[in-house]
């Protein structure tokens, strides 16, 4: 067989795959019809052919056969690596008359291109004669995360097992097909590196065994342009028996660590280097030897260097006693500004706390000045209904890309298992989706996002793709509105993060894990005072944020009671009471819930039935959810109010002693319903 033949052969056996598989989700964003009369494509890359390298050869292999297959307009198509041509990922595609060149200095890039030919393609818009079409991305960095543990399970995974690691031992092989397809999914957006495993990093992981399961899952990568990285324990040294410490200035530690790195990149020369979650909940760290978050840092990054490789240093941290958790990190990595490694990027949550609806940005995206930095964002949706609500997080993102460059790189948590939909719902896709496409153009608009994803996951007819738009965009504001509007935070129920279990305190819990430590009601009203006259936190903005926030007139709504702590009747600059307010946006968030639920109802003759009906059940739940999140915050709150709810207000559909005694069946963090209420 030539070249073409066997490259056809191959996409036909994989669309084969796809098609026993039917509309069950797992085609993802990615289910363009084969095209049967293939069209011409023309390799022109001239002098130092890129397919004499290995990985350069089969993802360049990959552009073309995707392209044979999936461009179904009669045009012909030269891809060109070119060193002229866009640097750095980047690629053009230029349209002459019937004729189509995508072009870029390297082979991921045609790859990149190819992808976006496709989706220009598939959401009508193939490019027009005479034009061209110039993408760089915005980050160079573009990972996702996995908290996926060596016996499979999934820290705040809410869909199924993991890909890569088992109980059951070895997995790769079998899973190599599966592997293979998650590569091509991140390439056709643009996502070039993963972290295999959870950031609380067993040690176990850095074993010469598990490095040789790593080596396999990063040669089936590479040819998509994936890199893999490992999250590492930072007592493996001693936790491993090879050395008594893990003190980052000890020569045998350094050794050890720089041997560690020498084995890995013998097995993997294009390895990315490491994600550490250091003295963070528990977490092994330097400051258990005495040593700081820099001499942690910098240590592995000498060890790295020699390689090209990497740290991604979290700045995650808070301890039990904090008078105000958001401001830990800060006050913990602003002192060491500009003594970091230039390989060191430090990770930083999207928000001060962690991953709540609704934050306002974290105050070191603004401060840092001499380090480098990478937003984190979470995908998985621990905070935000796990993969039962529909919350399209492009919106909530965005608070942060509006106002922060990501020139270092960008992180999401995975929201990925092994369920056969890849992230337990189908509407759970457009988050993975959407971060990657924003991590390759941070510009991008959630519309123009939930858009193009609609439209190649469901279908392009409007009747669905516009009010599904609005429901999307619509839905994380709705999610943050029925769970903790107006700034709340943290009032999630102890052991998962799914229910609101505001009242939440048992004796011997630390106060920040508890709700009480965050929204502090009480009889004269509530929200966390981090104002000059309370926790100072506002001083860490720069003006005119820090007057801004300090000023409970000016503050806005959204972040008020994050600020503040607001008495019940205090008028509000909209003009009504706090309290009044309060159990508006609550009702707001369960309107607009049953409204998803209802514009979802009317969607069933666009799109296949299976997806549909899944979705059904799912967003029904949702909207009942919205109730419970409601009634259970809004009759704890009134506790201390002790105001009745303004007269538009539906009365609670529960009560709140039956509320509080209502406990979750938790199975691997996911939740049982709440129609299981008495
Ligand atoms: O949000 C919290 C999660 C933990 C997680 C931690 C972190 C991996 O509840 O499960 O641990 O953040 O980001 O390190």
């Amino acid at each position: 067989m030539n070249f073409y033949k066997r490259v056809a052969f191959a996409t036909l056996l994989v669309l084969q795959a796809f098609a026993l598989k039917a509309e069950d989700g797992h085609r993802l964003w990615l289910r363009m019809t084969g095209n049967e009369n293939a069209i011409k494509i023309h390799n022109d890359t001239k002098g130092q052919n890129p397919l004499d390298v290995a990985d350069e050869t089969k993802t360049l292999r990959i552009a073309l056969s995707e392209l044979q297959f999936y461009i179904r307009e009669n045009v012909s198509i030269h891809v060109e690596v070119d060193a002229n041509a866009p640097k750095n990922d980047g690629f053009s595609i230029t349209r002459k008359g019937d004729e189509i060149f995508i072009k870029s200095a390297s082979s991921v890039g045609v790859l990149y291109g190819a992808f976006a030919l496709i989706r220009l393609q598939e959401t009508g818009k193939m490019p027009k004669k005479g034009s061209t079409i110039v993408e760089v991305p915005s980050s160079p960095l573009r990972l996702l995360n996995h908290w996926d543990n060596l016996n499979g399970t999934i820290e705040r995974g809410f869909a199924g097992r993991s890909i890569f690691w088992s109980n059951e031992g070895d997995i790769i092989n079998q899973n190599a097909a599966l592997i293979s397809e998650y590569g091509r999914a991140n390439a056709s957006i643009g996502i070039n590196g993963t972290v295999l495993n959870n950031v609380n990093a067993s040690p176990q992981m850095l074993t010469s065994e598990r490095i040789g399961q790593t080596k396999r899952v990063a040669q089936i990568l590479a040819p998509y342009g994936i890199k893999v990285y490992l999250s590492v324990n930072f007592a493996s040294p001693k936790a491993l028996g090879d050395v008594s410490t893990a003190d980052p200035l000890d020569p045998d530690v350094i050794k050890w660590w720089q041997n560690k790195v020498k084995e890995i990149y013998d097995a993997i020369p294009n390895f990315g280097g490491f994600l550490v979650k250091a003295n963070s909940e528990g977490e092994p760290g330097p400051q258990d030897f005495g040593r700081t978050h820099v001499d942690g840092a910098n240590m592995l990054a000498d060890a790295l260097k020699p390689y090209g490789g990497i740290v991604m240093w979290r700045a995650f941290v808070y301890a039990a006693n904090s008078p105000d958790r958001a401001n830990q990190a800060y006050d913990e990595f602003m002192p060491f500004d500009g003594q970091f490694r230039d390989n060191v990027i430090l990770q930083v949550k999207n928000g001060p706390v962690d991953f709540q609806p609704r934050e306002p940005v974290h105050p070191l995206f603004y401060s840092l000045k001499h380090t480098k930095v990478m937003p984190e964002f979470q995908i998985t949706q621990e905070y935000l209904g796990e993969s039962i609500h529909s919350v399209f997080l492009a919106p909530m993102w965005k608070e942060l890309t509006d106002v922060f460059k990501m020139t270092e790189g960008v992180a999401g948590v995975s929201n990925i298992g092994n369920s056969v939909n890849w992230c337990g719902s189908d509407m759970a896709q457009a988050n993975w989706y959407a971060f990657g496409r924003l991590a390759w153009n941070q510009n991008l608009t959630s519309k123009e996002i939930a858009d193009e994803w609609l439209k190649q996951t469901f279908t392009t007819d409007k009747k669905f793709v516009t009010p599904m738009t609005k429901v999307m965009l619509e839905s994380h504001e709705a999610c943050v509105n029925y769970m903790m509007p107006m700034g709340i935070h943290h009032i999630f129920a102890g052991g998962h993060h799914y229910g609101p279990e505001p009242w939440y305190a048992p004796r011997g819990v630390r106060a920040d894990w508890t709700p009480p430590y965050y929204h502090k009601a009480a009889a004269d009203g509530m929200g966390f005072d981090r104002t000059r006259n309370g926790s100072n936190n506002v001083s860490l903005y720069p003006e005119p944020l820090a007057s801004t926030f300090n000023d409970v007139n000016k503050c806005p709504e959204k972040y008020l009671l994050w600020f503040h702590h607001v008495g019940w009747t205090q008028k509000l600059p909209c003009g009504e009471t706090l309290w009044n307010r309060l159990c508006h946006k609550y009702d707001e968030g369960v309107r607009a819930a049953e409204s998803f639920n209802a514009t979802w109802a009317k969607m069933a003759q666009f799109i296949d039935k299976e997806r549909f009906e899944k979705l059904h059940i799912l967003y029904d739940r949702q909207a009942k959810d919205a109730w419970w999140w409601r009634d259970a915050c809004l009759l704890y709150f009134q506790t201390f109010s002790n105001l009745p709810f303004p007269k538009d207000c539906p009365p609670a559909r529960h009560d709140l002693q039956t509320l509080m005694r209502y406990h979750l069946a938790i199975d691997n963090y996911t939740a049982a319903p709440i129609d299981q209420l008495p």
